[in-house]
């Protein structure tokens, strides 16, 4: 990224040096980051704090770090608003959490602090200037009442933003683990947002009741198809005629899962509409989401922590670890049966150079090269047609195929089909020896019934060994009878983000490619099933850098 005073070769040199990082996804400028905490939108200024180690590349020290914008997009990094620092309440590290805009304009941080004793406390944190438009400083304090005694001290963690009922009371929920080993998030009620109480209700429980796996970063919230249904402050009245989702993040394999439901906060009650977490935000890299409402756009948008796929090692040597997903906005799908979530408007400003391709047929074997644009750092949409009179000879679909990410590993972009695997290749070098593939499949059920899943091809990202290259895949819940296959993909160097079928699908990939960077990748859409599809409709852009600027002080380990 191009700093005050550094000319044209020293950003070429950078850029050798650092092919990983991106121009217009969000990062700090060196140092390990993690989770997305408490975003927020406050008097004209968009907040972002996060996961972070001030003092090098791996997971330690941990703090919340916070970075401002007017638009999403351009962010400035100041100072860091949460250290670790005092022995009852965070001394081993401020951990995940969030903010809550409170009556009369006031605003609460509620986090996990990891004291002396390795206890995981809840801790308060409220700005200790209102005016400062920034929000630079926070002043904590305790909220240790909140530990009972039948949970694991050790794991208890991540309130999250938390809601007013209609009585008045304040709800948050916290992730932890219970003696008798199950993890649920439990409820807690304030009507002050100071004293907290443990309700004797678990409106999570039943859909929990047997969960023994580490679950973190819950969150709940409203979603409508309208993307101002998302609005969850208090003086919303209206948020419980809506559904709301229910999040959890499981640490085992690193899965961010949700459900819906309806809840009643009279009844303290979430009827969720599935017996376990149906689906996931995003099927690949991408974990410790955190949404929050923006009144001012009137949508609810979410964050990702997107993760690395390479060695420790390999962290050091670069001197960071860790970027953010680009912000989506996120509402139900027009059938009420999932979320879809969508990159949000402002990254229009970023277009540069277009190129837009229509009605191409591609043959079995086509390779397509989209040029004209950059294609280390792009934005492209694409809708594909096929012959629905022809959909009856796809390939059947097997019942044992019930894990979408195991069948696309199986079939990954490289193995030939019938109706697919079409889609696109990003991150290629010339020769093809590397790739990054997206790519469809369109299988049978039976005449009047198929299936369609979506992959995110890693297994020739990067001739480099060593690299977690695993495959990953969805189902998408899209009848290719009546509907063309589309998909956004959003190109950021070493970061793929791929949302399938208008955002039903979300897959994130973290590639490192070798030969296929900057200026040397290339993008191409392809198909590798016998069955010809069509381009619909292709638009591609160049995306330029993003402005990080940064107003605090660095220091390296
Ligand atoms: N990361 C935080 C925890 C959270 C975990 C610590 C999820 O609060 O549970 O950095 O990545």
């Amino acid at each position: 990224m191009a700093e005050m005073g550094v000319g044209i070769e020293d950003v070429v040199e950078l850029e050798q040096q650092q092919p990983y990082r991106t121009g217009y996804h969000f990062q700090p400028p060196n140092n390990w980051m993690n989770d997305p905490n408490g975003p927020m939108y406050y008097k004209g200024v968009y907040h972002l704090f996060y996961q972070y180690n001030p003092r090098g590349p791996i997971w330690g020290n941990i703090a919340w770090a916070h970075s401002i914008s007017y638009n999403l997009i351009d962010w400035d990094h100041v100072d860091i608003a949460l250290s670790p620092t005092d022995p009852e309440l965070d001394i081993n590290g401020c951990f995940s959490g969030s903010t809550t805009l409170l009556q009369d304009d006031k605003l609460a941080i509620l986090y996990t602090g990891k004291n002396c004793r390795n206890h995981q406390v809840q801790n308060l944190a409220t700005p200790v200037n209102l005016s400062d438009p920034f929000l630079r400083e926070w002043t904590k304090s305790s909220l240790n009442h909140m530990t009972p005694n039948d949970i694991d001290p050790t794991k208890f963690r991540d309130p999250t933003t938390a809601w007013l009922g209609p009585d008045n009371m304040w709800r948050t929920a916290i992730g932890a683990k219970m003696v008798t080993g199950k993890w649920v998030p439990l409820l807690y009620t304030s009507s002050d947002f100071k004293h907290w109480t443990r309700s004797t209700k678990t409106p999570f429980g039943l859909l929990l009741e047997n969960n023994e796996l580490v679950l973190e970063c819950v969150d709940f919230f409203p979603v409508g198809i309208n993307s101002s249904d998302g609005d969850n402050r208090y003086s919303n009245k209206d948020q419980y005629k809506n559904k709301f989702a229910l999040k959890v993040s499981f640490q085992h394999n690193e899965r961010e899962c949700y459900v819906l439901g309806q809840y009643s906060p009279e009844k303290e009650e979430f009827k969720a509409e599935s017996s376990d977490f149906n689906f996931r935000i995003d099927y690949g890299k991408f974990y410790a989401s955190k949404s929050f409402y923006d009144p001012e756009k009137k949508r609810r948008v979410i964050w990702g922590w997107i993760m690395e796929s390479e060695s420790r090692a390999d962290d050091i040597k670069k001197g960071w670890s860790g970027l953010m997903s680009f912000p989506r906005t996120i509402v139900l799908s027009k059938s009420g049966k999932q979320l879809v979530q969508w990159p949000i408007k402002e990254i229009e400003k970023l277009r540069g150079e277009e190129v837009s391709v229509h009605n191409k047929e591609l043959y079995f074997g086509s390779i397509f090269e989209i040029s004209g644009i950059t294609p280390s750092q792009a934005d492209v949409e694409v809708s594909f047609q096929i012959d629905v009179d022809e959909l009856r000879e796809a390939e059947p679909m097997d019942p044992s195929w019930v894990d979408p990410q195991v069948l696309c590993d199986e079939k990954n972009a490289s193995v030939k089909g019938i109706f697919g695997p079409f889609g696109l290749k990003v991150l290629a070098s010339e020769d093809l020896s590397e790739q990054t593939s997206i790519f469809f499949r369109i299988f049978k059920i039976n005449d009047n019934e198929y299936k369609v899943v979506i992959g995110s091809d890693q297994s020739r990202s990067s001739l480099r060994d060593g690299l977690n290259k695993t495959t990953y895949g969805a189902f998408l819940d899209l009848d290719p009878r009546l509907e063309k296959i589309t998909l956004r993909t959003l190109i950021d160097h070493s970061i793929v983000e791929s949302f399938g079928g208008e955002g039903r699908s979300c897959i994130t990939a973290r590639v490192y490619p070798k030969l296929a960077i900057n200026k040397a990748a290339h993008l191409y859409a392809f198909n590798y099933g016998t069955k010809s599809v069509k381009i619909f409709n292709l638009k591609a852009w160049s995306v330029n850098n993003a402005q990080f600027v940064t107003r605090r002080e660095e220091r390296n380990h």
